[in-house]
């Protein structure tokens, strides 16, 4: 992998700051800082310009002796000066230095006052609340060097995407308000529809004398301004998610929302296609030698490499490039492909709302069909239902079909697949539904074997129709239980069962990789809400996000059938 600019700008930005805490010459230190902050905002990369010969001491604050640094990080991928400073530095404080908001003048504060040496030291000192008393700190900022440890160790959770999204909307509504900006997209795992995102990658086209920077780091919701700069700047939100913005000219937005969009497997592969084509791929553009030959469109981008435009869902390297470069890339399932849901509750059981009002939210979305899904019995929710209660919803949902217009409620229900693998509730009752949602919702924690019969030995009545919610996995909070899915997956595909993509944010169950193995063996899938409220009807889009993750195509999903073929679908022989 060639240097990037980015590395070798880090370098110098840690350089100065172990500088910094060791009260070096702060003209020194300043100019180690310029050095990265140089070639952290060129718009060409320094190693493409030393491979053409160019002199670099020639940059603006580059002299002889930072251009051979730099020549040496190319070279070899390391600073030398760099790794002597940080041997004679205490190597907690250098580890202690990585901690986002604990700058040089603050590091050197604590060593001083507190004689704090390690993480283990500012730890004890964070908890024992003596950080805040110390001059220029303060309860605030000791609250966010707890979150910097944190997110050092790894320990803090990615950002469920309903949640990124709730804070983009928003977020990107006000930089619209920036006079002079034109187009402005967030890329990222955001824009692939990742379940989770790391940070925001926001990118921006806007005229010369916009103000939308000043106007990103102004913004209410603003913890930490982590960086600023003229074309890019960081921010940390109150609520923790970080946040790029980036400021790209037109003529090179496409080869940047390109880049930004990753995943980086993805673009280091078609930078490899590139090259054998003699060409160029980075975030300012496509290159022949010095020439930009394209980047005002991610369009171009592909058509410069000859492929055919892949979708964001779809870039992560798991053989997209391979079906773009053949034409044989699937055609993404939409969620105007959807005909209805077939996994919502009412306030019979769990959920808020009645049975007419689900119904009039599935008419406003254009639904053909919506199944009501109540609980069973066994599940802990309040009043699961036993046959009795069930055959009574049955009688309501053909009385209220009679008066529907467009729209048919189906019948269904939740059912617990016991521990035993039998069904909850009896098949005298279960022959009465239109189709049955099947779920684990206790014992976890059986070993893999017995999972995996529990859940084959359900699905050999008759009355099973899908597998709600699969590996019951709770995003950032429950793992999955142990299961083999390709087993489960291949007997399901066998006796004409159907597994759930669990379109719910916090469960998105089937995740992507299983979506495609259910693609590759001609097994569907049901993608539904799991709907508790007529809102969360609306949630349908985060499983076709996922849908699309997993290469599903409408043909995949069982919901995306008119009503009479979904019906034959679900009949078993
Ligand atoms: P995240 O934020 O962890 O959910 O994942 P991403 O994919 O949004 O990653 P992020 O924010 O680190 O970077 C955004 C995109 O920028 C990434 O998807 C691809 C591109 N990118 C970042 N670093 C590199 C790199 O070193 N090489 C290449 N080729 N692309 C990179
Ligand atoms: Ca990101
Ligand atoms: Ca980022």
């Amino acid at each position: 992998m060639p240097v990037n600019n980015r590395d070798i700008a880090e370098q110098f930005s840690r350089l100065a700051d172990l500088l910094e805490v060791e009260g070096a010459n702060p003209f020194r230190v300043r100019a180690y800082r310029n050095v990265a902050r140089t070639v952290d905002s060129h718009s060409r990369g320094m190693a493409d310009m030393l491979a053409q010969g160019e002199d670099l001491s020639r940059l603006p604050g580059i002299g002889r002796d930072l251009a051979g640094k730099i020549r040496q990080i190319i070279d070899t991928g390391h600073l030398p000066l760099l790794d002597e400073v940080a041997q004679r530095t205490p190597p907690a404080l250098s580890e202690l230095m990585r901690i986002e908001g604990l700058g040089p003048r603050r590091m050197k504060a604590l060593y001083e006052a507190l004689d704090i040496r390690s993480l283990a030291d500012l730890k004890q000192a964070i908890d024992a609340q003596q950080v805040r008393e110390l001059a220029g700190f303060g309860a605030k900022t000791e609250a966010k060097l707890s979150r910097g440890i944190e997110r050092l160790a790894g320990n803090v959770a990615r950002t469920k995407l309903i949640h990124a999204e709730q804070i983009a909307i928003p977020l990107i509504a006000w930089l619209k308000g920036s006079k002079g900006v034109k187009a402005i997209e967030v890329a990222g795992s955001f824009r692939r529809r990742q379940e989770t995102v790391g940070d925001l990658d926001i990118l921006v086209t806007a005229r010369r004398d916009a103000d939308v920077m000043e106007r990103f780091v102004r913004y209410d919701e603003v913890d930490e301004v982590v960086s600023q700069g003229k074309t890019r700047s960081t921010v940390r939100l109150r609520s923790g998610l970080q946040v790029d913005l980036r400021v790209v000219p037109e003529v090179a937005y496409g080869a940047a929302l390109y880049y930004f969009t990753g995943s980086k497997d993805h673009n280091v592969a078609v930078r490899k296609l590139a090259q054998k084509k003699n060409l160029k791929i980075n975030e300012y553009g496509i290159f022949k030698g010095d020439e930009r030959v394209a980047g005002r469109t991610e369009n171009e981008v592909f058509g410069s490499v000859g492929l055919p435009f892949i979708p964001p869902e779809l870039r992560e390297n798991r053989g997209e490039i391979e079906a773009a470069s053949k034409g044989k890339l699937p055609e993404l399932v939409e969620l105007d492909d959807i005909r209805g849901d077939l996994h919502a509750h009412t306030h019979a059981t769990d959920g808020h709302h009645g049975l007419e009002q689900m119904a009039r939210a599935a008419q406003a979305l254009g639904y053909e069909y919506l199944a009501i899904s109540d609980h069973s019995r066994h599940v802990s929710v309040a009043h699961g239902l036993d046959r009795k209660r069930l055959e009574a919803q049955i009688a309501a949902l053909d009385h209220l079909n009679d008066k529907l217009d467009g729209l048919v409620l189906l019948k269904s229900a939740e059912v617990d697949i016991l521990e035993d693998g039998s069904l909850d509730l009896p098949d005298a009752v279960l022959k009465q539904l239109d189709l049955t949602v099947c779920a684990v919702h206790y014992k976890f924690d059986l070993s893999r074997t017995r999972q995996t019969e529990r859940i084959l030995r359900a699905m050999d009545n008759p009355y099973f129709n899908i597998l709600a919610h699969p590996t019951g996995r709770l995003i950032n909070e429950r793992a999955r239980y142990e299961i083999d899915l390709e087993q489960v997956m291949q007997a399901a595909r066998g006796s004409g069962c159907f597994l759930e993509l669990n379109a719910h944010p916090e469960r998105l169950d089937l995740d992507d990789a299983h979506c495609k193995r259910a693609h590759e063996i001609g097994l569907k899938l049901a993608i539904s809400t799991d709907a508790h409220s007529t809102s969360d009807l609306e949630l349908m889009r985060y499983g076709i996000g996922q849908a699309r993750r997993g290469w599903l195509q409408a043909d995949d999903v069982l919901n995306t059938r008119s009503l009479n073929a979904l019906k034959k679908l679900l009949r078993r022989n």
